[in-house]
């Protein structure tokens, strides 16, 4: 008889080193003889798989002979950094795997850093996917993340005499965590023609049919909850060539070339991660990828429905799929074709439950991200849904015009088809008409795309449609696996690990601010974290910065929006500062590190040229005797999701300073506050309620406001402007040479004194020097300092993503947990 399962289950070091070396013997074929750092990663990852593994499977079957409603989180982006220090303080087992290691010669940092970083995403959005899997599994509810397995993830970036140069970042060569599932497989239809058909019944009936078929084969890895044993599914799709009739008549007509072609063809689509974070560009590629990945997902998600046999009126009551951003919107029509053209439903009786099942997250607003794909490209990859898009359309429009029938132009307004040449298809228009609720991702934001993108469609469907789920970050990842001593410093506080499961627990800390023994402990585990990050420094930047300096750290992806370039331009005002200064003034500066971290996308010469420019007055400061620790400026190269776990601990005031109104939300402003630093920023994003839960006194806001942005930019037009005369001294610095030939710089000055400032830096360049300036005095004041990042990480409870989660279950999804005690 076959047992339940032959679970190598370790409990004690020895147990674990006997897993772990087994692994190493066995399933890698090496002599403990040769076993180097790589080695015994590979046996601690594949001893902690094993024990995911088990649960995986068990809450796989739990959840199917449950048979409740499920979620799918559609995302072309997860960025999900490491997974095997996850995995360990998940299991609950890092402590006996750590004194198991250091058995056999290892330390566990050395051993998990051997492991790439999964960063199959940009930035906020990706990293919010990520969040979002930990927080589903932590709370036992059953679903599904789906996306593209990308041979190649988001590019390595190297710093080369300043400027940012993209290398390949090839992850796969030893992935333990991914399990192929060659048996799970869809072919996928491109090109192609569409015809009608009447069918046994007598019905009229659509076929697309005649196309270059691609197979999409599911790759799944292990999402393990944080204390419990629900393990959920991610399930990547990789592209490679069908093999059909096709392909044999062309290996024997002697076509070989032509085949290993066709072959490579059909591997490209899932091969790499587009790196733009926000400037959409249209490319067929990436319109390949977006439908091979909504068609297989939903291909698989309704062949796991007609398993049930339910009818399909019950279909959006066991199934709720989220579209994160517009880049899965072709699910939609797709949803549509299956329904009508697949399983002979009617239009309306299909279009009912496509708008039941899905639900469309915003992350944006600016124009220049927002999706649109041209109509002959549809056209061509795409014939049937083209024609399924018009039909919505037609139906939308018909229903428009008879609920608004004086207004004219409210109807080209929201048409899904833009009438340019060539026309054009609005992906959030259609994303919004498919769902039955749209949500921004910070009050702000879910308010601002009321009131510009998404206005016709408030008036058109009503406020309920449109809300908001404030983002949020996994405390798991973000604070107790990143900063471990504070994590165990406040479990000692509050009795246990509990507030890991409940963020708002952390409001009980706000009781020990006074705790002479507390204060110490907590401003000595950052100044520990300053001290990891320095070494860092050191190591990377070859710069040794002094770890009793104010460490000001500002790392995102590079943008104009976002506003490094204001960052910068105030390092450069301060350095101007302290070389007027006389030798006894000097002694009153507060000593700064300035840190910068982030990507451009390859193709955005301005950002590049903002990170040049950080490179640049780094060199230079950082060699100024005048200056030495009172100032220093590096730029951390590859940030990345495992490097913001030591960045992050480490910094003292954080910098999140959009132009207010552009920055939907920000979650890494989360994750610096709840690690014990401060925030200076705009009154933008989720900045707005960072401020309301920690209290104003605690945050250093500066800058114009978003109700005020549109008429300053306006009057820039229309008046001009008057340049700021400090940041006028900057300029004139850089003009100098100061920090090289000026020409380099020229575009990004000139965007500001001779294009309209659109970003407003000139705008809120004093107030955020004056602002910088509070918060030298601030951090002079130690013991208010620390009382007010002992306050904050006490009131950063909402910030959980297991709040934002539990939001959108109650919501959107209508889904509830399955307790992992419901059937063993
Ligand atoms: C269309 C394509 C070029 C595109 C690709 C990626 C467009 C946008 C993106 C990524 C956007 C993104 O990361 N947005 C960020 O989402 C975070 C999570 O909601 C927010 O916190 C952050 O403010 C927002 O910029």
């Amino acid at each position: 008889a076959w047992k339940k399962h032959s679970a190598r289950e370790f409990k004690t070091k020895e147990e674990f080193e006997n897993e772990a070396v087994r692994h190493i013997e066995t399933t890698l074929a090496r002599s403990l003889f040769n076993c180097d750092e790589a080695a015994a990663y590979a046996g601690t990852a594949l001893a902690f798989r094993d024990r995911l593994v088990i649960e995986w499977n068990k809450t796989q079957q739990r959840q199917t002979f449950a048979d409740q409603k499920r979620v799918y989180y559609l995302s072309l982006e997860f960025l999900m950094g490491r997974a095997l220090d996850n995995a360990m303080l998940n299991v609950g087992l890092k402590d006996v795997a750590k004194e198991g290691l250091a058995d056999l010669g290892f330390r566990m940092e050395d051993i998990i850093s051997q492991e790439r970083d999964a960063a199959l995403g940009n930035g906020g959005l990706g990293r919010l996917a990520a969040c979002f899997l930990d927080s589903l599994a932590s709370l036992n509810y059953p679903a599904w993340g789906y996306a593209l397995r990308y041979r190649y993830g988001i590019f390595k970036q190297e710093i080369v005499d300043g400027y940012q140069v993209e290398v390949p970042d090839y992850w796969l060569d030893f992935n333990p965590w991914e399990f192929p599932r060659h048996d799970v497989t869809v072919d996928i239809n491109f090109y192609g023609s569409v015809s009608q058909y009447v069918d046994d019944d007598g019905k009229q009936r659509t076929v697309w049919d005649n196309g270059e078929i691609v197979t999409a084969v599911a790759y799944d890895a292990p999402i393990p909850g944080y204390g419990t044993t629900t393990t959920n599914n991610l399930r990547l799709w990789s592209s490679k060539a069908s093999h059909g009739e096709f392909d044999f008549t062309k290996f024997n007509s002697g076509e070989y070339e032509q085949s290993v072609a066709d072959q490579q063809r059909a591997e490209t689509i899932s091969a790499v991660l587009y790196p733009n974070d926000s400037l959409e560009r249209g490319k067929e590629l990436r319109l390949k990828q977006q439908y091979f990945w909504c068609a297989a997902s939903l291909f698989d998600i309704v062949r796991r429905f007609k398993k049930s046999k339910k009818p399909w009126k019950d279909f959006a009551n066991q199934v709720a799929i989220q579209l994160n951003d517009t880049h899965p919107t072709l699910a939609i029509p797709e949803l549509q074709r299956i329904l009508v053209d697949l399983e002979g439903l009617g239009w309306d009786e299909a279009w009912t439950i496509v708008q039941a099942t899905f639900g469309y997250t915003n992350h944006t607003v600016l124009p220049e991200a927002l999706e649109k794909w041209s109509v002959p490209l549809i056209q061509h990859l795409l014939p049937r849904h083209l024609q399924i898009i018009y039909e919505i359309n037609s139906q939308f429009l018909q229903y428009v015009e008879k609920s608004f029938p004086k207004e004219k132009d409210i109807l080209g307004r929201v048409s899904i088809i833009e009438e340019s040449q060539p026309k054009m298809v609005r992906m959030a228009y259609l994303a919004v008409i498919g769902s039955h609720k749209v949500n921004g991702v910070a009050e702000l934001h879910s308010d601002l795309i009321k009131t510009t993108i998404f206005k016709d469609f408030v008036k058109i469907y009503g406020p309920d449609k449109f809300t908001n789920v404030t983002n949020g970050i996994t405390p798991r990842r973000w604070l107790h696996q990143a900063n471990p001593k504070l994590s165990e410093l406040i479990a000692s506080k509050l009795g246990g690990y509990e507030y890991l499961r409940d963020l708002t627990l952390l409001h009980k800390l706000e009781a020990f601010v006074d705790d002479k023994d507390f204060r110490k402990d907590f401003q000595a585990i950052k100044y520990a974290n300053k001290v990891r990050l320095a070494q860092y420094i050191l190591e990377h930047n070859g710069v040794k910065v002094n770890p009793a300096a104010l460490f000001d750290v500002q790392v995102k992806r590079i943008h104009e929006y976002k506003r490094q370039q204001l960052n910068i331009f105030g390092v450069i005002h301060r350095y101007l500062e302290i070389k007027a200064m006389s030798a006894e003034q000097k002694k009153k500066v507060q000593p700064r590190v300035s840190i910068f971290g982030g990507k451009a996308a390859p193709g955005y010469w301005m950002a590049k040229t903002v990170i040049h420019l950080v490179n640049q007055v780094g060199k230079v400061i950082n060699a100024d005797k005048e200056v030495g620790d009172l100032l220093k400026v590096v730029f951390l190269e590859d940030y990345n999701v495992s490097k913001a776990e030591i960045i992050v601990p480490g910094s003292d005031i954080s910098e999140h300073i959009s132009t207010a109104g552009t920055e939907a939300s920000g979650t890494s402003n989360m994750k610096f506050v709840l690690n014990g630093g401060l925030v200076i920023g705009t009154c933008d994003g989720a900045n707005i309620e960072i401020t309301r839960e920690v209290g104003e006194e605690n945050i250093f806001l500066f800058g114009n406001l978003a109700e005020d942005v549109e008429d300053l930019r306006e009057a820039h037009h229309k008046q001009g402007f008057e340049l700021d005369p400090l940041l006028k001294r900057v300029f004139e610095t850089i003009r100098s040479g100061t920090f090289g030939d000026a020409g380099q710089f020229s575009a990004l000055v000139d965007s500001i004194v001779d294009h309209g400032d659109y970003y407003l830096v000139s705008d809120d360049f004093k107030s955020y020097i004056d602002t910088q300036n509070l918060i030298d005095q601030s951090y002079a004041k130690q013991e208010e300092w620390v009382t007010k990042t002992i306050l904050s990480v006490a009131r950063m409870g909402f910030f959980s993503s297991d709040r934002c989660i539990d939001e959108y279950a109650e919501m959107i999804w209508n889904i509830e947990p399955l307790k992992p005690e419901t059937n063993g």
